[in-house]
């Protein structure tokens, strides 16, 4: 583990004489096209054209070695005496640029050292990146083009344009050019990768309303022109979460060989074609020989790539998973991961390590791109460790990529930007029950303490570990905010970071609170019991107040051990004040108020509920959903409560011909209620103050997709 260079070299060999003075330098050998190169080197070095110098020798790579043979490939060589550079290509030149800048020092006089060393380096994945794929508002302008500069750093070559909320990308109008300043920011964007040496990749979303005829084909071409006229060089066409006539596979792979043999072989100057599929996830795809991923298999020109996110639309990716698509596309997939996006659980973040990937994969995939957070700057921990994966799988440590992540991010506050991450990774029950692990350090302690202070002692050790790391996450937030110097970042995660401090100073009140307790200062540990009470309504004041989005309005932090832990510390102590026994199993008091998904089909089981004034409702899905012939999907709730109205929009056409609505006081018998809606939408309203299931069931004798973009209660206490 080579700290010095990262992404970790595939080979290297680092001098034993450690830093060595720099003199200035004389580069020979650099394209007169490469300026930004040169501006880079005397950012880091100095350089000279005359007077003595050192050589700084540049020179196409003659390497016969096949790994040599790829963009981005170079050999570096680091010696008192000189510097060499032997590049396959213009990246690989940056690339090894970047990398000399990684073995220079400067001390505290400013004085440069440098570190001799001999590299050999290439990429194990060929395109390597992120795709701004996510539902939600898409990352600002200045938010990307730092993106592009980070990915320069790191060696990442891809950026795929694509947010589901630019109404230019995906409908209403992706056949209409963008308007000037959108249009001036794409072309900013492509200019700003090229120096960087990403790819700016610009990615069609036209499968919601595409009709399979001439005149469309021709507008997505003249979309395409419209885009290489502002700079483009490299496309894709996303097919991914549409319903209807536009999952065709014949007609999907038609349109995309049309764009190969009319635009891609035409222009000469652009890269390789990827398409994300609609069966992009084994979850989802037919197992049927023949059908949709056999079909693009075989008549999709193996030029295009096929992008695939696993084998659920959330997941590791796994050797055997890719093996399983690659037969059926005949080719290695693009890999599109969904992490650390988290547009399907709005009210976390995902912080944590990355992993679950697999380091025997590199032959099995082209591509490998991360759909990242919708706040930019809080995605750069993975998308960091994203860039050491892919460069070299072998070498790749998710534990160790993550804590160099925080050093390089925020060297001036790593330690609390560190604790922050920790606690801020799993994200919360979710329908595409994707979880990660939290707390990883503290979970063991959190666990030994509660066993022991349950059957009445008080671990001293435990007890002091948690409460300096409370004291930790009290101060992280205004650590961060203080001393960072990434502003945006503290903007994107201003909630969570007053959350996040709420939670140390519940955690550590509620450890003043055990320990008085237990020392048998009952007045004192009243006091505390108080404050940790004050300090828990607070949280859910803020979960009430900040982010309130429409799909998982509120700010989650810690909630997997940390939060968890501190409720349950408060209310043993609070049923010990109040001398209550534990209780045994549900209070029969507190199923009157539990709400719960009601379904047959299990997916919808995890999918998070939203209770408000608004009613009881399940957070809206971003992708099309289905129910098997009798399956259903519904709400039961807790019998303290009423429900005087269903309120749903499944953003489908023939609902009525296959759907019932139906309702029910015990789960056996039900009653149909009437549907009244339009294209899937409608409100129906309840008089039967028994009502306590009201479920939607497919009536018909086939799957059904729709979307659920609403399914909401309205209640009253009864
Ligand atoms: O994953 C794909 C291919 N499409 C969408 C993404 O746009 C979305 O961000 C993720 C995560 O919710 N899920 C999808 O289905």
């Amino acid at each position: 583990w080579a700290q010095q260079v990262l992404p970790q070299p595939q080979e290297a060999v680092i001098s034993q004489e450690g830093f060595v003075p720099v003199r200035p330098y004389r580069v020979s050998g650099l394209p007169a096209s490469e300026q930004s190169v040169l501006a880079l080197l005397k950012a880091g070095l100095p350089i000279t054209q005359k007077g003595k110098s050192l050589p700084l020798k540049i020179s196409k790579l003659k390497e016969k070695d096949a790994r040599l043979q790829r963009s981005g490939a170079y050999k570096l060589t680091v010696t008192p005496q000189k510097i060499t550079i032997e590049a396959f290509d213009d990246r690989a030149t940056f690339y090894a640029v970047q990398t000399l800048l990684q073995l220079t020092k400067k001390d505290k006089n400013g004085q440069v050292t440098l570190l001799p060393a001999t590299i050999v380096d290439f990429p194990d994945v060929a395109y390597r990146g992120t795709v701004e794929g996510f539902y939600g508002e898409p990352w600002s302008h200045a938010d990307r083009l730092e993106q592009l500069r980070f990915y320069g750093k790191l060696k990442l070559n891809t950026y795929i344009y694509g947010p589901k909320d630019d109404p230019y990308h995906s409908s209403p109008h992706w056949r209409d050019p963008y308007p000037a300043k959108e249009a001036a920011h794409i072309k900013e964007l492509a200019d700003v990768a090229k120096q960087n040496k990403v790819e700016f990749v610009w990615a069609i979303h036209p499968g919601k309303d595409i009709k399979w005829n001439q005149a469309d084909s021709a507008a997505v071409l003249a979309k395409f022109n419209l885009m290489y006229d502002l700079g483009v060089r490299a496309f894709a066409v996303f097919f991914d979460d549409i319903s209807g006539v536009g999952t065709d596979a014949h007609m999907q792979a038609n349109l995309l060989n049309h764009i190969q043999r009319n635009f891609i072989n035409q222009k000469k100057d652009v890269a390789p074609l990827i398409m994300c599929p609609t069966e992009y996830n084994k979850g989802w795809a037919n197992k049927k020989e023949g059908t949709y991923l056999d079909i693009l298999g075989q008549k999709l020109d193996p030029a295009i790539h096929v992008m695939w996110t696993g084998n659920r639309v959330v997941d590791d990716i796994t050797k055997e998973g890719l093996e399983w698509v690659n037969r059926r596309i005949k080719r290695p997939a693009y890999v599109w991961w969904n992490f650390p996006v988290s547009d399907y659980v709005r009210n976390h973040l995902l912080m944590g390590p990355s992993y679950g990937l697999d380091q025997q994969a590199a032959q099995d995939m082209s591509g490998f791109v991360s759909n990242p957070m919708d706040k930019a700057e809080a995605s750069k921990p993975a998308i960091f460790s994203v860039a050491l994966y892919s460069w070299n799988l072998q070498a790749y440590h998710p534990q160790k990529a993550w804590e160099a992540a925080h050093a390089f991010l925020m060297p001036e506050a790593t330690a609390a930007f560190r604790t922050f991450s920790a606690h801020n990774s799993d994200p919360g029950p979710n329908g595409h029950l994707y979880r990660r692990e939290e707390s990883v350090e503290l979970k063991p302690h959190l666990q030994s303490f509660l066993e022991a202070y349950r059957s009445g002692q008080y671990p001293a050790e435990a007890g002091k570990l948690l409460a300096q790391e409370f004291r930790n996450i009290e101060a992280a937030g205004p650590e961060i905010r203080t001393k960072s110097t990434n502003q945006r970042l503290v903007e994107q995660i201003a909630p969570w970071l007053v959350q996040f401090n709420y939670l140390g100073k519940a955690g550590k009140h509620a450890m003043f609170m055990a320990e008085k307790k237990a020392s048998g200062q009952p007045g004192s540990a009243w006091a505390e019991y108080l404050r940790v009470e004050a300090l828990l309504d607070s949280m859910a004041l803020v979960n009430l107040t900040l982010n309130q989005n429409p799909y998982q309005p509120g700010v989650k932090t810690g909630a997997l051990h940390v939060k968890p832990f501190v409720e349950e510390l408060f209310q043993h102590t609070g049923r010990s004040f109040l001398n209550q026994k534990e209780a045994s199993g549900q209070p029969a008091q507190a199923d009157a108020l539990v709400n719960a998904p009601y379904s047959k089909a299990v997916r919808f089981a995890s999918q998070p509920l939203v209770f408000n004034n608004q009613g009881l409702s399940f957070s809206p899905m971003l992708e099309t959903v289905f129910l098997d012939t009798t399956e259903y999907l519904g709400l039961k709730m807790g019998d303290a409560w009423q429900a005087t109205a269903l309120s749903f929009n499944f953003s489908t056409n023939n609902l009525g011909a296959w759907g019932v609505l139906e309702v029910s006081s015990d789960a056996k018998t039900w009653r149909t209620v009437p549907l009244t809606e339009q294209r899937g939408k409608g409100r129906v309203e309840f008089a039967d103050p028994s009502i306590r299931y009201v479920r939607f069931r497919n009536n018909s004798a086939k799957r059904q997709n729709f979307y659920l973009k609403e399914y909401r209660l309205e209640v009253k206490p009864k």
